[in-house]
């Protein structure tokens, strides 16, 4: 034909001159937006077995007509770009992390099919702890692993799964069982859990095995849709660029080097009917808490905690940074709000967070108080900052947001601090518990101070929930007074309004 001589500026793939015998799945985008001139290619090496493990899995989606219910997890490793190819919702982790990313996003939305599609070097060395406990767990989610042997995307480093005397950049003698360990065989490994419903090890060598490798990725995929738990993957595949072989060798490789190492198998196929364990526990944690009985709580036949009463609270959320040394009760102020605001009917979440010294090293925690859900227990822009120590106040201050409240527990405040945005109270805590008795109380003194400055909680609630956590009567009645004098001090002594006076009083 004439057009066979004419020589385009632009190669255009034309369907012109053929009859075109293989489609490209629905499932993946018509065209890759990765790169604007290679939109109809992806990025894997000629051979690679990522192409053919993502074909699989787009067949299978389209054939179980899940395509717009399903979230794909993609990795780190060659298949990084894996959201450019698959037109479905797309979410990009962390090293390792697949199954914990799939794992939250199962469990806000367990209607929808989410796969972790990972490398070996991604799950089973820096993300073996994510697998593991993915699996232990049994979530619903399905694993793809797609084990070459080696590092690719990096360059060909040793991964767990390289066979003895298989040679990487980082084993040039081959890997030695003494130096570097035996392969990790992950379907082995995981099916020795009880949780797991299906695990299967398959391998792209051959069109029979391809075959095979397809069914499994179907099968995993169907057993998520019917609401089966933790299904598991293992597709032995070929890297022809790090294993330095032209395609066919590298399939051929796999198939002579890599399947006698990882025999193929299903090591766990689950046929009993699976109990659906995602109905909500029936109780608030409040009522768990007072049915089971806690430190300083009746048992179950000693008598029932009293609901705490319905109370108005005057904010929808509220964020309480709590911050000073170890040692101070930093941590046990904020647990104490956090049980009086789960008592009063609010959601509540505590986040410590501590150095390695108990005793001086600095300390805080978060505690978020909401009438809705918490999406997220850490607080960066606290509404409420209660600083227990000067270095507190000041890596803390400018976080509190315009308009909100630092209470520090000093009589002033460093002269050379100014704070502007916030309202500001200080109350020299430590020595008023001093004079009460002991130092202890400081921080009791600073919750009382804080209900009566806020009103966001009853002192009525803190004062039983005192009651049921503190079982020393000496203690519980200087806590008792504690929490009276920080209430007094803020009634009495500091004027309501006092703004950012270095002493912390009103002008
Ligand atoms: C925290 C972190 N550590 C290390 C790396 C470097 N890194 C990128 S991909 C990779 C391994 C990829 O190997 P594998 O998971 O087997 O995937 P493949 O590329 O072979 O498909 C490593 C170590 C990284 N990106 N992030
Ligand atoms: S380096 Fe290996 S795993 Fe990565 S794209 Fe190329 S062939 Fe595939």
């Amino acid at each position: 034909m004439a057009e066979q001589n004419v020589i385009l500026e632009e190669p255009k793939v034309s369907t012109d001159n053929y009859e075109v015998v293989h489609s490209k799945s629905a499932v993946f985008y018509p065209e890759y937006e990765r790169k604007t001139d290679l939109k109809h290619q992806t990025h894997y090496c000629p051979g690679c077995g990522h192409g053919v493990a993502h074909k699989l899995i787009a067949e299978a989606l389209e054939d179980l007509g899940v395509q717009d219910d399903t979230i794909l997890v993609s990795p780190v490793g060659c298949s990084v770009f894996a959201y450019y190819y698959f037109d479905v919702g797309n979410v990009q982790v962390a090293h390792g992390r697949a199954p914990a990313a799939a794992t939250g996003l199962k469990r806000a939305c367990p209607d929808k099919i989410v796969i972790a599609y990972q490398g070996d070097g991604d799950l089973a060395a820096i993300g073996t702890a994510e697998i593991v406990h993915a699996a232990n767990r049994g979530e619903k989610i399905s694993v793809f692993f797609v084990n070459n042997a080696i590092y690719g995307m990096t360059g060909g480093q040793m991964a767990p799964t390289t066979l003895v005397g298989q040679r990487s950049t980082t084993s040039p003698w081959g890997r030695r069982p003494i130096n570097e360990g035996f392969p990790l065989h992950m379907c082995e490994l995981l099916a020795s859990l009880e949780a797991p419903v299906y695990i299967e090890r398959v391998a792209l060598s051959d069109n029979k095995n391809i075959m095979k490798a397809r069914r499994a990725v179907r099968k995993a995929l169907e057993l998520q849709r019917a609401g089966a738990g933790f299904t598991f993957v293992e597709i032995l595949s070929p890297c022809p660029t790090i294993w330095g072989k032209d395609p066919i060798e590298a399939r051929k490789w796999v198939a002579e080097t890599m399947i006698p190492n990882f025999p193929l198998n299903v090591f766990r196929d689950r046929k009993v009917e699976v109990p659906n364990n995602n109905v909500p526990p029936h109780k608030t944690v409040a009522e768990v808490i007072g049915d089971e009985g806690s430190p300083g709580r009746p048992r179950p036949g000693e008598g029932a905690v009293e609901p705490e009463p319905r109370r108005h609270h005057h904010f929808r959320h509220l964020d309480i940074k709590i911050a000073g040394f170890g040692g101070q009760g930093v941590l046990l102020l904020g647990q104490l709000l956090a049980e009086i605001g789960m008592r009063e009917g609010l959601e509540v979440s505590w986040l410590p967070s501590y150095g390695p010294e108990m005793r001086s090293g600095s300390a805080h925690c978060h505690v978020c108080l909401s009438k809705d859900r918490i999406g997220s227990p850490l607080i960066s822009r606290p509404n409420v900052l209660i600083a227990m120590n000067e270095i507190s106040l000041r890596k803390f201050a400018a976080q509190v947001v315009p308009g909100g409240t630092i209470i520090y527990g000093f009589g002033q405040l460093p002269a050379d601090l100014p704070i502007p945005h916030a309202q500001v109270v200080c109350i020299p805590a430590a020595e008023i518990a001093d004079k009460l008795g002991s130092p202890k109380v400081a921080n009791v003194v600073l919750m009382g101070a804080l209900l009566e400055e806020t009103e966001c909680l009853s002192s009525a609630t803190a004062r039983k929930v005192l009651e049921a956590k503190v079982k020393n009567p000496r203690l519980l009645e200087l806590d008792r007074q504690a929490l009276e004098a920080g209430r007094v001090y803020i009634d009495h002594t500091v004027a309501i309004g006092a703004v950012t006076q270095a002493d912390g009083f009103a002008q």
